[in-house]
C-alpha cells in the first residue's frame, strides 16, 4: 500500500503569508523559475507567445463551471450586469486554439469551463493558477458555479459549500504523487461563504443554504445511483448511505469540489463553491425536469455570483 502523507497541517512557508498579505497567488513549485518559457498547453497560451500580464493582469474574479456553453452564457450575463461597453456579442473564446477548455473575459471577470470530474478540473486549475501567477494578478476570488444532486432538500436550492468531503464524509482530498498518497485540506473560505449567503437573501425566487458538499469520482455508482450500467447494491443500501451522508451534514453531491478546495487553499486563493441542486437524491436518480426548468435552475448560481461581484465592485448597495 502507498504511504499516506498529510500536508494539510504542514506549517505555512514564510513566503505564503507574504503571498496572502500582498494578494498574489502562491505557486509552490521551484522548478517553474528555472523554465525559460511556460506553455499552458490545455489553454493554448504561453509566457513567450502571449503577454499574460496585459491580457489578464486586471482579473479580480474567476468563475469556473463544467460546461463551455454555460460559461460563455455567464460571461455575457456578467458583461451586461457590470454595464460594460458594447453588447458583449464580440466576446470570444480566449482558448479557441484548443477544444479542451473555453475561457471568456468580461472586464475583471474571467469565466472558464473545466469539464467533468476531478482530473479535468485539476489540469485546468494547474494552468489557471500559473496563468494568474504569470499575469501578476492580485486579490483574486475564485468561485465554482455548477450543478449537483441534493440530499433532503428541495430541487432548485442553491448550496454554498462550507467543506468539501469525500465519499466517506472526510474533509480531505487524497492526491497521489509519485508512489505516495498526500492528504490535503478541503476547507473553503468561510468569510466568503458567509458573504455569499448574505447576498443570496437579496435574491427572491429560490432558497440558498450552506452545507457540506460530497465530491465523488463518478456520477453513477460513485453517487449511489441505481440507474447506471452497473449496480451491485439495493435501493435500501442506497438510501441508508445517503441518509448517513445527510446526518454527516452533506447537502449536495458533485464531482469537482474537493480538488478545487484543496488546490485553491494551497495556492492562497479565496475560493467558494456554489451549486444548484437538480433533484433530491432521496426521491430518485434520473434528472427528469424539463429543459426550461433545468435552464432556470442553472441560472441561479450565476445570479447570486453576479450580485456578489457587483457588490464587491460597489456597483450596487
Ligand atoms: C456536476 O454535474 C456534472 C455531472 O453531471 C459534474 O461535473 C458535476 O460536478
Ligand atoms: N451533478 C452531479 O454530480 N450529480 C447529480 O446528481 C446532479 C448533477
Amino acid at each position: 500500500m502507498a504511504p499516506i502523507l498529510a500536508d494539510n497541517n504542514k506549517p505555512k512557508l514564510p513566503e505564503m503569508d507574504d503571498y496572502v498579505k500582498n494578494g498574489r497567488v502562491h505557486v509552490e513549485n521551484p522548478h517553474l523559475d528555472l523554465m525559460s518559457e511556460d506553455i499552458l498547453y490545455h489553454f493554448d497560451l504561453g509566457t513567450k507567445t502571449h503577454n499574460l500580464p496585459s491580457m489578464f493582469g486586471d482579473v479580480k474574479f474567476v468563475c469556473v463551471g463544467g460546461s463551455p456553453n454555460r460559461m460563455k452564457a455567464f460571461a455575457l450575463f456578467i458583461h451586461k450586469e457590470l454595464g460594460l461597453e458594447g453588447d458583449g456579442n464580440d466576446t470570444t473564446d480566449i482558448c479557441a486554439g484548443t477544444d479542451r477548455y473555453s475561457m471568456y473575459k468580461a472586464g475583471p471577470v474571467l469565466s472558464i469551463s473545466h469539464g467533468m470530474g476531478i482530473p479535468s478540473i485539476s489540469i485546468m486549475l494547474h494552468e489557471l493558477i500559473k496563468l494568474l501567477h504569470h499575469a501578476k494578478c492580485r486579490g483574486v476570488t475564485i468561485i465554482r458555479i455548477g450543478t449537483s444532486g441534493g440530499i433532503g432538500i428541495e430541487p432548485g436550492t442553491v448550496v454554498i459549500t462550507d467543506i468539501a468531503v469525500d465519499a466517506f464524509f472526510r474533509a480531505q482530498f487524497e492526491q497521489v504523487i509519485l508512489d505516495k498518497v498526500v492528504v490535503r485540506n478541503t476547507e473553503l473560505h468561510q468569510e466568503l461563504a458567509e458573504d455569499l449567503l448574505r447576498c443570496s437573501k437579496r435574491i427572491p425566487g429560490f432558497s440558498t443554504i450552506v452545507g457540506h458538499t460530497m465530491c465523488t469520482y463518478d456520477f453513477y455508482e460513485g453517487q449511489g445511483r441505481l440507474d447506471g450500467a452497473l449496480c451491485s447494491f439495493s435501493k435500501e443500501d442506497k438510501l441508508e448511505y445517503l441518509n448517513k451522508a445527510y446526518i454527516a451534514g452533506v447537502r449536495n453531491i458533485e464531482m469537482e469540489s474537493s480538488v478545487f478546495a484543496a488546490m485553491c487553499h494551497l495556492c492562497g486563493l479565496k475560493a467558494a463553491v456554489v451549486c444548484v441542486t437538480l433533484l433530491d437524491r432521496l426521491e430518485g436518480d434520473q434528472i427528469n425536469q424539463s429543459h426550461d426548468v433545468l435552464k432556470e435552475y442553472q441560472a441561479r448560481p450565476q445570479q447570486l455570483i453576479a450580485m456578489f461581484i457587483k457588490k464587491q465592485l460597489n456597483l450596487c448597495t
